[in-house]
């Protein structure tokens, strides 16, 4: 059988993606003209076959954000929501778990509940005409003060049966967890799962695991494939069930090492490792392009191919609802 219809024959979940990183060039251009606004800088010199180009973080942030502001009303973020879980369903995924940065577009003046309704209703309209599964993950901007994070926070307060759980994004150098710490407390408090993203190009990433582990004790961590640096965490994670949502494709964009291997050994030594797409829009690599990549790239099995899904289902937070989470 072939490699590439076996994997998208598979059923899969998806726990790393974000809704802005989903939004595709032509779906920025029809925002742009629904909204009457001029294309944005990056778009309008987009090269057709090649893509955006980018080589880091740093280059990577900077289309990224600036593209938002085609994000108006709330009909642009239900388009938005309900076009990735089209492409997404369309690839036999059966559940997602959505992180959206709030704060991306709270910083433009969208109010929080545009943002809201708008995703909701998306998913919404997906579950019913396609019968997909999504929970949204609400991020901080790492690289945005602690202060905002609580504002945005107390925001979400009103909306929280709609939202899983809380994370954190954007730029990490100079930003770690513990500088978001009573954030995560209050989040936990409120009833909100936690997760952090822990990126692999950190020089102190080992300290941010740590911290996230340790001292805010998250359910989860996005990347996180430096925890290799120290075996005795390798164990805390395999021993808590605590699981990494890894994004090879990403990884192979915003740095110089997709971590196939890294990927593979810490799910041959026990630890819940998953495989998802980040920013599918903009790394052009849904679930099942970032499944081929670790196919064909590293020595991993079919059986362990599987096993990355397992690992999915069995830490995605549809197993452990929160009371009270509805949409
Ligand atoms: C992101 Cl690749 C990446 N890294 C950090 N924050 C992000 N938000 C969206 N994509
Ligand atoms: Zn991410």
């Amino acid at each position: 059988e072939n490699l590439r219809s076996w994997i998208a024959g598979m059923p899969k979940a998806e726990l790393h993606v974000h809704l802005e990183g989903c939004l595709t060039p032509s779906l920025t251009r029809s925002l742009a003209e629904r909204n009457r606004l001029p294309l944005p800088a990056a778009l309008s010199s987009l090269d057709q076959t090649s893509g955006y180009s980018f080589h880091d973080l740093t280059t990577f942030l900077a289309v990224y954000y600036p593209n938002l502001v085609v994000l108006q009303t709330e009909h642009d973020f239900r388009d938005l929501a309900l076009a990735y879980l089209t492409h997404a369903h369309a690839q036999n995924i059966k559940h997602v778990e959505l992180f959206f940065d709030p704060q991306a577009h709270t910083s433009r003046g969208i109010p929080f509940p545009t943002i809201l309704r708008g995703y909701r209703t998306g998913i919404l309209a997906a579950q019913r005409t396609l019968g997909i599964s999504a929970s949204l993950i609400m991020c901080f901007l790492r690289d945005q003060s602690a202060e905002y994070a609580m504002a945005t926070l107390m925001e979400a307060l009103p909306f929280k049966d709609s939202i899983i759980g809380v994370g954190l994004d954007s730029d990490e150098r100079g930003n770690p967890p513990s500088k978001f710490a009573a954030v995560f407390q209050r989040a936990s408090k409120e009833g909100f799962l936690l997760t952090a993203h822990c990126d692999i190009d950190q020089p102190n990433s080992i300290d941010h695991i740590r911290q996230v582990v340790q001292e805010i004790q998250v359910d989860r961590i996005d990347h996180g494939t430096n925890v290799l640096e120290d075996d005795s965490l390798v164990e805390i994670l395999r021993d808590k069930g605590i699981g990494l949502t890894c994004c090879p494709v990403s990884n192979s964009v915003v740095t110089e090492d997709f971590k196939g291997r890294e990927i593979v050994d810490l799910l041959r030594r026990g630890v819940k490792v998953t495989i998802n797409s980040d920013d599918p829009a903009y790394f052009r690599a849904y679930a099942n392009e970032n499944m081929e990549k670790m196919a064909t790239e590293t020595d991993v099995t079919r059986k362990e191919l599987i096993q990355f899904q397992r690992n999915a289902f069995s830490i995605s937070w549809i197993s452990s609802w929160r009371r009270n989470h509805f949409l």
